[in-house]
């Protein structure tokens, strides 16, 4: 063990080897990576902390599944282009959220755990239907099975982004600070994508790595993971700098990777100025934040368009050579190319694509002549020709 480290840091240590479950176990080992002085000659020690956490989540989600009879519950149907979740504490306004961005007729009551349930509701904007799901408050220790916790967080989990909620008549740093350790806890990253590793497991060979000098640490600390994970033969090729904690992420496939923006709700509430000003302050360069009174409808179309980016989609507009745009337009995620449009209307258009005309944002002049791979942009409208 290192001498440097501090008495919390030792309590911490105590309080592990005294825990029966793997909750006692994680709140444990959490206080210790928190307490361990950060300096290169802790690095080892931090990534051990960090990859016994990984493998305890991992533990305790099969522990609960097998509990549960298999599986989340609680899954929601995806409908529309993209699913959002509504995420936060109990009663900071999501069904009032819910309720003015859908009109779904959802309970609203000014005590908390009011909905019980994941509740789903269809926005349409600019003719594009998403999907929001209000989520059942989330509460501290959720992600360890509390308040059937671990199903309200594979919800999460299975969306394709997140709204998180905070009301801003309470301190909202102290709400973020619960939900992202719920998030982290259940193997959520928000607002950050996986480590730039390519992993490909060979039958033989033995592990190469390109790319070595990328990586900040020892190699055989590298090594002595991919033993662990049982990775003997193997191409590993680094993409970008990362340290061995970012390599271990890489490993974990168990992680999801979510874009996630803030609600900051109640902005009409006594003493919310100062916590907005707050919020903005802690966190305004990692999530957009779009101050909101769902009670007195300020705000809403903002939100909308927010919600919109959020999803990630882009509307197409498909025609017929002499004839008008089709309407509605198709959802497509954005980056989405020709050929893509080309296979969601019919797998044979993509098979006998010959060429396409663009009119829009992404062409130099209206009806320009574009092949397979042209990358298309919101409001496009593509007419293909075929063989
Ligand atoms: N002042 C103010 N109150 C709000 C606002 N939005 C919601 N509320 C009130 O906050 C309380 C809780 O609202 P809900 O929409 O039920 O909150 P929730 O997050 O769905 O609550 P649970 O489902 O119990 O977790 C109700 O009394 C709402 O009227 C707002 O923008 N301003
Ligand atoms: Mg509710």
């Amino acid at each position: 063990m290192p001498t440097n480290v501090t008495a919390e840091y030792l309590a911490a240590e105590e309080e592990y080897r005294n825990a029966k479950t793997i909750p006692e176990k994680i709140r444990a080992l959490e206080k210790m990576y928190a307490t361990v002085p950060k300096h290169k000659g802790t690095e080892k020690l931090r990534l051990q902390i960090k990859r016994r956490l990984a493998e305890l989540r991992r533990e305790f989600e099969k522990q609960q599944s097998l509990r549960k009879g298999g599986g989340y519950s609680f899954s929601v149907k995806k409908e529309g282009a993209a699913q959002i979740v509504l995420v936060g504490l109990p009663n900071v306004g999501k069904s009032t959220i819910l309720k003015a961005l859908t009109g779904v007729d959802v309970e609203i009551e000014e005590y908390a755990f009011t909905t019980v349930e994941p509740v789903p509701g269809m926005l349409t904007y600019k003719d594009i239907q998403l999907q929001l799901v209000e989520v059942p408050g989330l509460i501290e220790g959720a992600s360890l099975g509390k308040g059937m916790g671990t199903q309200l967080l594979g919800v999460i989990r299975n969306a394709d982004a997140i709204a998180i909620i905070v009301d801003l008549s309470n301190d909202p740093i102290k709400q973020m600070k619960i939900l992202l350790r719920e998030f982290e806890r259940a193997g959520i990253k928000v607002n950050k994508r996986r480590p730039n590793v390519e992993i490909k497991r060979t039958p033989s060979g033995g592990i190469i790595i390109n790319g070595q000098d990328w990586i900040k640490g020892e190699i055989s600390e590298v090594m002595k993971m991919l033993r662990e994970e049982r990775i003997h033969s193997a191409e590993i090729t680094v993409k970008e700098p990362i340290t061995l904690e970012d390599f271990a992420e890489a490993l974990d496939e168990s992680l999801v990777y979510k874009k996630a923006i803030i609600i900051a709700n109640k902005g009409d509430a006594p003493g919310s100025r100062e916590n907005y000003e707050r919020l903005i302050q802690r966190y305004n360069d990692k999530f957009k934040i779009i101050p909101l009174s769902a009670a007195k409808r300020i705000n809403l179309e903002k939100l909308k368009e927010e919600l919109y980016e959020l999803a990630d989609v882009m509307r197409v507009f498909t025609k017929s050579p002499g004839e008008d745009p089709a309407y509605p337009p198709i959802a497509m995620k954005r980056g989405s190319t020709v050929i893509d449009v080309a296979k969601r209307i019919h797998k044979d258009f993509a098979k006998n694509f010959k060429y396409a005309r663009v009119w829009g944002k992404s062409v130099k002049f209206p009806g320009q002549r574009v092949g397979a791979d042209h990358v298309l942009e919101d409001g496009d409208i593509v007419e293909i020709h075929t063989k």
